[in-house]
């Protein structure tokens, strides 16, 4: 088992997991499972929190630090982040309308929706500050699905409940959202900007201040002298050396983590073997609906913008290409792992010069992940769905922003747009232990959506490429 590949390690954990929920269940050993097993799945769940934020604010850094002299090189910036960003935030757009017109989560028993509604509920009662969602659905306490409720939630659940519910923490909650109603349309600017760092990287849901702070650092670091910049970069890229290899650790022990945190998630979400697939039913309609939006992104937008832009490079040529980058970021789910590759296609096959190459395709392989920031939001709107939980529209753009963001600070590593879920997922009021239901497809997926977050890179450097004059071949 030792020298086998991370991944299929990852695959038989999961696979142990899966097997060890059915067991679990059909012997009554959920309890045992969650005082036992889940807490080790928790402290997976931390290790990544706890590495996401350094990782985000290093990887940031080190990607723009990398434009080089920022002044010659203003306009190209400005043309490789906007189109970076715009084909980002289309991305989450096209997963949030399949997610939205699927419905995945919706696929499974309305009583199982009930009962994981149910659970978060109870996550939401006991993570004291988390807003939970806005929408005033309490199942537990809400007329509606009260005698639903009271045939699966136990006496005690509902006591809690009650006295939840006019509990103090409650109505500073709802004091909070009615203040929320009336704030100033600026002040999501305004919350942009960090008062202290400090303090924003000791919060996951200031990602956004995290990313402020590392954009600005990274673009002061890229204009300052190069001799006295380099120390600070070299430690930065250092440092981001050292984030990226305790994920990597991490990720070693992950079919042991994984294992533990599907086991203790599914104990909580279901009582019986046929309550168990239930759950699993709703990954195949989540799954389908992920991999249809990632095709389109590879097979149809960006080619579609190759053919309206660079019209001598034909549809055939563009994949034949490029097809080698496409492999290697399927079989490797890294981007960082196969940019050479990306960049030897760009350069050989596709004939962009080397000095635009070398300057988009390193940040694209930092900050642009279309493939990832897609899959993020039809993974979180799935996730609710399969919770009973009706994002509103508003919450719904709140994840078009998050996961444009965290897809930025994803390392290009494996997995790295799952640890950056859990921000997403915190930025709507959801539980981050929820990535353990999609974990059992998400290493293959993770094939997928590199694939596609790859394809969208070497996209884009082919039109900066011709928009600058330098693309001889296909001029
Ligand atoms: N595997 C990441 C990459 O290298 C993408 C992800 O984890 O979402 O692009």
């Amino acid at each position: 088992m030792k020298n086998l590949p991370l991944h299929i390690k990852i695959i038989i954990g999961l696979l142990a997991g899966i097997i060890y929920a059915f067991i679990s269940s059909a012997l009554g050993w959920n309890n045992f499972t969650i005082n036992w097993i889940n807490p080790f799945g928790t402290i997976f769940i931390r290790l990544l929190k706890f590495i996401a934020v350094p990782l985000v604010l290093f990887s940031i850094i080190g990607g723009v630090s990398s434009l080089n002299d920022i002044s010659k090189l203003g306009r190209l910036g400005a043309k490789t982040l906007g189109l970076y960003l715009l084909t980002t935030i289309i991305a989450v757009g096209v997963g949030l309308l399949l997610v939205n017109l699927v419905k995945p989560g919706k696929f499974i028993d309305e009583q199982q929706q009930l009962k994981n509604r149910i659970e978060y509920e109870k996550w939401v009662q006991a993570t004291d500050g988390v807003e939970g969602v806005k929408d005033d659905k309490n199942v537990l306490t809400d007329p509606e699905y009260r005698d639903q409720v009271e045939e699966i939630a136990s006496d005690e659940t509902l006591a809690k409940a009650e006295r939840h519910a006019e509990s103090a923490v409650v109505k500073e909650k709802m004091a909070s959202a009615e203040k929320a109603k009336d704030t100033p349309p600026l002040q999501f600017l305004v919350d942009m900007v960090p008062e202290n760092i400090m303090l924003s990287l000791s919060d996951n849901g200031l990602m956004l201040q995290v990313i402020f702070f590392a954009i600005f650092f990274g673009l002061s670091l890229a204009i300052i002298p190069k001799e006295t910049a380099k120390p600070v970069v070299d430690f930065i890229n250092g440092v981001n050396e050292v984030f990226l290899k305790m994920v990597d650790i991490v990720m070693k022990a992950a079919p042991f983590f994984v294992f533990a945190l599907l086991a203790g998630v599914i104990a909580k979400m279901a009582d019986t073997p046929a309550e168990v697939f239930e759950i699993f039913k709703g990954l195949w309609t989540y799954s389908v609906t992920l991999v249809i939006g990632l095709a389109f992104m590879a097979f149809v937008f960006y080619p579609l913008l190759i053919t309206l832009f660079v019209k001598k490079l034909s549809y055939k040529e563009f994949f034949k290409n490029i097809s080698p980058a496409q492999f290697l970021a399927f079989s490797t789910s890294s981007s960082a792992a196969t940019l050479p590759v990306t960049m030897e296609c760009v350069e050989e096959n596709m004939g962009v010069s080397k000095n635009i190459s070398s300057f988009v395709l390193p940040i694209g392989a930092t900050v642009n992940m279309d493939g990832t920031s897609l899959y993020q939001a039809v993974a979180v709107v799935f996730l609710a769905q399969m919770h009973m939980v009706d994002l509103t529209f508003g919450q719904q753009i709140t994840i078009v922003f998050t996961a444009t963001l965290a897809s930025i600070g994803s390392a290009a590593v494996p997995s790295a747009g799952l640890v950056m879920m859990i921000i997403v997922l915190q930025s709507v009021g959801l539980n981050p232990a929820w990535i353990a239901i999609i974990f059992p497809v998400d290493r293959i997926l993770d094939m997928c959506r590199t694939v596609v977050n790859v394809t969208g890179d070497v996209s884009v450097s082919t039109l900066i490429a011709k928009s600058e004059g330098e693309l001889p071949k296909y001029s």
